[in-house]
Order: C-alpha cells, then sequence, then structure tokens
C-alpha cells in the first residue's frame, strides 16, 4: 500500500510550503507509519478524525450524543501516563547554557537529539500517522502562531480539534516561510483495550528550543502528548522572552460586577489544579480561556491578551453541580466532549466529587473496577484519577465571552496569581505597584497536586505557575515581566490570591465559591470602587466591602470572626517564605535588582511589625487602625 495517496497528497502540496513537505518527509522516514493523512480545515476531514479515533479504539462512545471517553495507561497508582511527566521533560540547550537553568530539567541538544530520534525510529510502526494544521490564537491575528502536529494518535488529533483553532489555510498563507511551531507526537508501541502506550519507560517530551519543535514519544495524556498545550506553551515563552511580549500559564475572563455596566478583563496564574478553570468560570463571568495566554502592549496603553486555544482540558475532579454549575451543566448535556480517565458505567461518565451517588462497580482508567479495588502493590485504585479530565470547546458553553475570537485580543485589567498554600498568606491581596505584583507572581508557592506525576502536597515554588514550563532563566523571565508593565500606560493591578487556607485543625478556611467574592473585590479595585487596607504585603480588603460581597453574591452571612481568621497577616510565616523564596533565587544568576529590594524591603517592614505587635497572627482590625493612622500622621 502507498503510504500517502495522492489525494492526501494534493492537499499537502497545496499549502507550497517546503519547510511543511522537509519536516513530514524526515520524520515519516524516521517513525514509519503504515500511513500518512492530511487533514485539511473541511468538516470532512475532521469527521475523519473522530471516526478514526472510535474505530482505532482510542475514544468509545458514550450515552449522551457527542460524548467519547478515552484512557491514558495505567500499569499501578505509581506507574501509569496520567499526568504530566516532568522527569522525562527536558529542554534541549547547548552545553554553554546548561548552567543557567537550576529549575528546569535541561540537557544537551545534541545528546537529546540522538536519545530520542533513536527512540522514535519505527515508533509509528503499523500505525497511521495524521498531519494536523492549527492556529496558535485567533486567526488574522498580531499574536498568533501557526502549528504542524505530526501523530499517531487520533484522540491526539481529536482533542486539539476541540481545543485550538484550525489552520490549513492560514498555513496556504505563510508563503513558503518556516515561522511555524511543530510536534512530533506517536504513543509508541500500544498493549491492551483499549490500546495505551506499554513502554513508559521509553516516554520521552523533548523540547528542541532552536527548531521551534517538540519530539514527544511513547505517552498519551495530553499534558505530555497534545503538541499544541504545554509544548507549544514553552516554545511560545522562548519566542515571547527574546522579543518584547508574553506567554503565560494565564486564564483570560470577563468580570461583571452586579448592578455595574461594565466589564474588566483579568488574567490568572495558577499551578495545575489549584483553581484556575474554576476562577475562569466562576458563575456571572464570562471565560475567554483556562490555561495559556499570549498578552502584547497594544496601542491604547493596555496590555492586551488572547487565548491560544479555543477549548478547555479540564481536571473533572469535584465539578459538581454546587459547586461549578456552568461546566457541570455542559458536561451533563449532549455536545462534543472527550472525557479522560473516569469511571463508565452503563454509559454514563462518573468522577471524584462529582455529587451524585457513585456506582460500586464499572470500567475505569484500570480496567474493570470494583470499590476496593488494589493496584499491584497494594495501592487502593480510586473510581476515576483525580488528575481525570474533560476536553471541551469554549464556544460550547453558556458562558462564552463574546471577545474569544477577537484578534485584538482583550485589554488586561487585572491580574491574579494564586498557589495551593496551607498556612501563610491571607485569601487575596493586590499588590503595592506593579514590580511587587511581579514580585509576588514570581512567589508563588504551593503544594503539589495530581496533575504531575510524583508524591503529592510538598510545597514547592512556583513562579508565574509557569516554572514547569520555563525554557529561559528565570532572572530573564521575571525581568522581562517587569519591563512589559513599564512600557504600558495602563498597567493592570496585580493581585495574589489563596484559596486554600486551612485553621490549626486542617479545615480550609473558605468555601469553594469564595473566590467570586475576592475576583469582584479585585475588579472593584480596578475601578476605584473598594477602599483598602494598606500593609507591608500588600493591600487587603476592608471587612465592610467583604460583607455586602458575600451577601450580595453568595447570600452568605460573612462574619467578623471569619474575616478575621482569613485575612491575619502572619510575619512569622511570611518571613518563613521570603527566606525560601530567596534560597530559590539565589541559585539563580542575574536576578534584577528591583526583586532582590523589594524582598529586602518586605522582611524589613514585617520585622518592623512584628516589633510593633509582638504576636504572629495580627487582625486586620488592628492593621486598619494602623494604617489609618499612617494616612493622618
Ligand atoms: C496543567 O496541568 O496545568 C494543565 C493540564 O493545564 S496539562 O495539559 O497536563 O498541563
Ligand atoms: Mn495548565
Amino acid at each position: 500500500m502507498e503510504l500517502i495517496d495522492k489525494k492526501n497528497l494534493d492537499k499537502l502540496t497545496a499549502l507550497n510550503n517546503s519547510h511543511v513537505l522537509k519536516i513530514v518527509n524526515e520524520f515519516i522516514t524516521l517513525c514509519k507509519p503504515s500511513k500518512v493523512t492530511i487533514i485539511t480545515d473541511s468538516e470532512e476531514d475532521i469527521n475523519y478524525v473522530r471516526n478514526r479515533a472510535i474505530e482505532l479504539g482510542e475514544e468509545e462512545k458514550l450515552n449522551l450524543k457527542g460524548h467519547t471517553i478515552h484512557y491514558d495507561g495505567f500499569f499501578s497508582m505509581t506507574n501509569h501516563d496520567q499526568a504530566r511527566d516532568k522527569a522525562h521533560t527536558q529542554v534541549l540547550v547547548s552545553k554553554e547554557e546548561l548552567e543557567l537553568y537550576p529549575w528546569i530539567n535541561t540537557m544537551e541538544r545534541e545528546k537529546g537529539l540522538k536519545e530520542v530520534l533513536e527512540i522514535m525510529d519505527g515508533c509509528m510502526n503499523g500505525h497511521e500517522c495524521v498531519i494536523r494544521f492549527f492556529c496558535l490564537g485567533p486567526k488574522n491575528s498580531k499574536f498568533s502562531i501557526l502549528a504542524l502536529q505530526l501523530t499517531d494518535s487520533f484522540y491526539v488529533a481529536h482533542s486539539e480539534d476541540l481545543l485550538y483553532r484550525t489552520g490549513y489555510e492560514e498555513f496556504k498563507r505563510l508563503n513558503d516561510s518556516d515561522d511555524f511551531f511543530y510536534f512530533i507526537h506517536s504513543s509508541g508501541e500500544l498493549t491492551g483495550n483499549p490500546p495505551v502506550t506499554k513502554n513508559l519507560d521509553k516516554r520521552r517530551i523533548y523540547i528542541d528550543l532552536k527548531e521551534g519543535r517538540v519530539l514527544s514519544v511513547n505517552n498519551q495524556y495530553a499534558g505530555n502528548s497534545l503538541g499544541l498545550k504545554k509544548l507549544a506553551l514553552r516554545l511560545g515563552i522562548y519566542k515571547a522572552n527574546n522579543e518584547d511580549w508574553l506567554t503565560e500559564h494565564y486564564f483570560i475572563m470577563g468580570v461583571h460586577p452586579k448592578g455595574k455596566n461594565r466589564t474588566s478583563f483579568f488574567c490568572g496564574a495558577f499551578p495545575s489544579a489549584c483553581g484556575k478553570t474554576s476562577t475562569a468560570m466562576l458563575p456571572g463571568q464570562t471565560i475567554v480561556g483556562d490555561d495559556i495566554a499570549y498578552l502584547r502592549v497594544w496601542e491604547d496603553g493596555y496590555a492586551h491578551s488572547v487565548n491560544i486555544e479555543s477549548g478547555i482540558f479540564g481536571i473533572i475532579k469535584d465539578v459538581n453541580a454546587k459547586d461549578d454549575p456552568v461546566i457541570f451543566r455542559a458536561l451533563t448535556t449532549p455536545r462534543e466532549t472527550i472525557f479522560s480517565n473516569v469511571l463508565i458505567k452503563d454509559g454514563a461518565p462518573y468522577w471524584i466529587g462529582d455529587g451524585r451517588p457513585i456506582p460500586d462497580e464499572g470500567f475505569n482508567f484500570s480496567g474493570r473496577w470494583k470499590k476496593g479495588k488494589k493496584d499491584e502493590n497494594g495501592i487502593e485504585i480510586p473510581l476515576a484519577h483525580p488528575n481525570a479530565r474533560y476536553t471541551i470547546r469554549i464556544e460550547e458553553l453558556d458562558n462564552v465571552d463574546p471577545n474569544l475570537h477577537d484578534p485584538n485580543g482583550v485589554p488586561v485589567h487585572g491580574i491574579l496569581y494564586g498557589g495551593r498554600d496551607s498556612d501563610t498568606m491571607p485569601p487575596v491581596i493586590e499588590s503595592l505597584n506593579w514590580e511587587h505584583g511581579v514580585f509576588l507572581g514570581a512567589s508563588i508557592e504551593s503544594e503539589t497536586t495530581s496533575a504531575t506525576l510524583g508524591a503529592e502536597g510538598v510545597r514547592t515554588q512556583q513562579p508565574m505557575a509557569n516554572l514547569d514550563f520555563m525554557v529561559v532563566p528565570l532572572g530573564k523571565y521575571i525581568k522581562n515581566h517587569q519591563k512589559f508593565g513599564a512600557r504600558l500606560d495602563h498597567c493592570p493591578k496585580v493581585f495574589a490570591t489563596n484559596y486554600f487556607l486551612k485553621n490549626e485543625k486542617g479545615k480550609y478556611l473558605n468555601g469553594i465559591l469564595d473566590k467570586l467574592c475576592w475576583v469582584i473585590w479585585a475588579d472593584g479595585r480596578v475601578n476605584g470602587d473598594f477602599k483598602a487596607i494598606k500593609t507591608p504585603i500588600g493591600y487587603i480588603p476592608e471587612y465592610a466591602d467583604l460583607k455586602i460581597l458575600f451577601k450580595q453574591y453568595l447570600d452568605k452571612e460573612y462574619s467578623e470572626k471569619d474575616y478575621i481568621a482569613q485575612f491575619s497577616i502572619r510575619p512569622k510565616k511570611i518571613l518563613e517564605k521570603l527566606d525560601r523564596i530567596e534560597t530559590m533565587y539565589e541559585k539563580e544568576q542575574n536576578v534584577p535588582k528591583f526583586f532582590l529590594n523589594i524582598l529586602k524591603n518586605q522582611r524589613k517592614s514585617l520585622k518592623d511589625l512584628q516589633r510593633k505587635f509582638y504576636i504572629d497572627n495580627i487582625s486586620p482590625i488592628m492593621l486598619k487602625k494602623l494604617s489609618d493612622q499612617e494616612k493622618l500622621d
């Protein structure tokens, strides 16, 4: 059989792009698929992808129209393909650059390429290779970058159809330029039914900055396999930081406070599984994107941002009618949706925390499952993986923002940063200025979650929630943030949130939807609606404002006792955090001066505060008195 038939070849040559042809030729020769199929933007071609995913068993249809289930590899609770594999994701750099990245897995380029290309030799044996073209960002936009994907997984190709804008026609307009990213992926040898990657020990995700490409093999989990998601994020960070714009791990949302005829746009970065998507999907607000954004300084003096994606690959755990009503409704009604690694019983999906009675048997990521099932090491297998996901188009949601595809993006009025922090920072603070905002973003800490392989609950540093994807030295990245803000006439206000504060007994101090009040408060601060209490670590809300917001938005009586428990400043804990930040940044070369100065000043003012109050929990009521007093002085 011919590898590529005339019809498909014509689709490829119609692009008139010699670089695409060269890449296809090189990797088809290396990966040795049995067939090559080119997918254009036509509905007929996209339907082919949907159907092949089912025929090959990579997806299975569920009861509701458009719903399918996909499983990623699972051999035990500690040996699986259910999350991003940080250890085998390597950034390929020159020998001289190896020292520059203490936080990133780096490998000498030549060595890394040799290793991964050897693994990729024949990796598509017996598989059909599908070639797809996408546009990262809105079409016809200054922001956007084109992307070419070769993969032997129709689940990957189908997911990308839900998550990205098609780009075949855009490639035609490239005029034989090589200005695009490219991604080669193979699931490698498969095993079982449904078919999953067999040789996880040979899983590799190698990022080749020099060529603007990523080579990914022996995996299926989307965070490892989908070129356009976290792999393109890394290439985007590299490009942006060597130019004059930003690529960030940001959601973008429209905030619409009740009774005010206005919209503000907020971006926000949170480490994986820390409430990022659910913030972007808060009831009453609109969503532009939930994961990755490009930002540029725009003619109107604002930063503008676009969502480079057009879909959501979201964590499904704890999505239920009460806490995430918009997503829950979308996931329980007919529309094109791929569920991954959840439990299926009688053709319906179930997941942890879905708020419904849970079946005690079914089919899940471990195969046939019964309550109490254990893996080969005696570890209990939950009904769905904690990192189980759903994939859906944003346009399918009731709360889609009308500016999703605007080639000019949306102006950014505010930025939220957050992490999973049980004992240090209050639920929301506003930075003292842009540079302090960059500092707050660069000092996010978070306890690890199931979104990456490895132990959960370990406190880690997560600058801008982007460290997992960093491909430039951190000092340079932070400096670029500072410079970016300095070029704006209208700098976004920056906020640090913490949804995960607990009391001494380990109980969360906030309800899941309380974040709506923090976001509305931030919007109010951007628009001059609220006064705030100035503290050494930033501005905090006044009780009277939050009391009204809790009543208005959540119909909750917000007590002063709760306010004090949540918004007390803990100098000792924060000083410990500053020590950890300092230890981290000490390892980095060329940390900008402004950052070190803020670190020094924060430490000094917290120590002053400690001397003034002699206690470790300083109530916001006392801080307000102090702040009012300082205003009078
Ligand atoms: C995240 O983990 O931040 C995600 C999902 O958005 S993944 O594609 O795995 O990165
Ligand atoms: Mn993410």
